[in-house]
């Protein structure tokens, strides 16, 4: 793979490139970077490649001559040209993946407020973030990019197997890992993995992935549980739906639950399966086997108004004659109540 880097700042990446997994790689041929100065393609003697923004405001705006030169003097008909900035598609593990198959980028990064807006629309054809933050320049976004790249480059890191099988690779967490020593501390590693039975490994890893996905990323675990559901469909996230799907043991009590109590309203009933909605939560019930007890997911929804969390309430109260079958958090306003199945709904209320 050829990369090239367009910046203001050629030496930023000595470093970086000069250690370890991105050094190895470059030892061995797998990629070659080169950097270009988006200086040396200013139009004036002053070596001018900024100015101030049209409409006023802070800061200076990179010129879009200089940029467009330093792109066309690297370009051939296989480029991609890939701009950082807060502005684009957040990077993913699958967006690595894809990209480590072309054979040459070009990540274009930008300095001082950006680069005019006309040279963007016209030679870039990606637009990528690598996170919901502003940075001074885009030279850390193109090494964390390249970094996150060339580990799935065939032969990079050795073990061709690990990039695979990294977290979000399959969508969710990597589970805990130990070495030696064995006890740490008076810490000692989980015995299963001293035990060595690997189906019995392979398992534990498995839920703690799980488990940590659930408690640390929620909305990661739903859209793994949807995928195993149906892989390949569109995502529902595409139409603005966010989707659940939940096994249930009894469709009917399932459905008093989320239509009559928590007014989801039906938009889908076949035997074994029940589609609901509430604004953009999907929910899919369908008739099966539960998750164990401490897998068994926990969901929040709202905000609601004051009337709206009043109104779950008196319903909770009539389906279970009047007992008070749900606990009430004063700190956040929040109410938690458990579904027939001991499904965790937290309930947010508009502060
Ligand atoms: C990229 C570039 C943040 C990202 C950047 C990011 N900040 N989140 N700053 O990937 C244009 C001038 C963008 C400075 C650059």
């Amino acid at each position: 793979m050829q990369v090239d880097i367009l910046s203001l700042f050629p030496r930023y990446f000595e470093g970086p490139f000069s250690e370890s997994i991105l050094a190895r790689a470059r030892e061995k041929g797998l990629v070659t970077i080169r950097q270009t100065d988006i200086r040396d393609f200013a139009q004036d003697k002053h070596n001018k490649v900024d100015d101030r923004p049209y409409g006023g405001g802070p800061g200076m705006v990179l010129m879009a001559e200089p940029v467009a030169q330093a792109i066309e003097k690297v370009k051939t008909p296989d480029t991609k040209v890939v701009y950082l900035s807060p502005q684009g598609k957040t990077l993913s593990a699958s967006h690595c993946e894809e990209l480590a198959r072309c054979p040459h980028l070009v990540l274009l990064c930008g300095h001082y407020e950006g680069i005019d807006q006309r040279l963007i629309d016209t030679m870039v054809d990606e637009e990528i973030s690598i996170g919901d933050y502003v940075l001074t320049s885009g030279c850390s976004p193109a090494v964390v990019l390249l970094d996150a790249v060339m580990r799935f480059v065939p032969g990079v890191l050795g073990h061709e197997r690990a990039a695979q099988e990294d977290s979000f690779q399959n969508g969710i967490l990597d589970c805990p890992h130990y070495t030696r020593p064995e006890t740490w501390r008076g810490l000692s590693v989980p015995e299963v993995l001293q035990k060595g039975n690997h189906d019995h490994i392979n398992k534990w890893r498995h839920t703690q992935s799980m488990l940590r996905t659930q408690r640390r990323r929620p909305a990661l675990l739903s859209r793994y549980q949807q995928e195993l559901e149906s892989p390949r469909q569109m995502s529902p996230s595409e139409f603005g739906l966010h989707e659940i799907t939940l096994p249930v043991s009894k469709l009917n009590k399932s459905k008093r639950f989320y239509r009559d109590v928590l007014g989801f309203v039906l938009v889908e009933e076949t035997d074994r399966n029940l589609i609901l909605e509430l604004g953009s939560l999907r929910l899919r019930l369908q008739e099966g086997t539960l998750p164990q007890e401490e897998l068994r997911s926990r969901f929040t929804l709202g905000p609601f108004t004051e009337e709206a969390i009043q109104k779950i309430l008196d319903r909770m109260r009539r389906a279970h004659r009047g007992q008070e079958t749900w606990e009430a958090n004063s700190i956040d306003k929040s109410i938690e109540l458990l579904d027939p199945d001991a499904y965790q709904w937290t309930l947010l209320e508009l502060k």
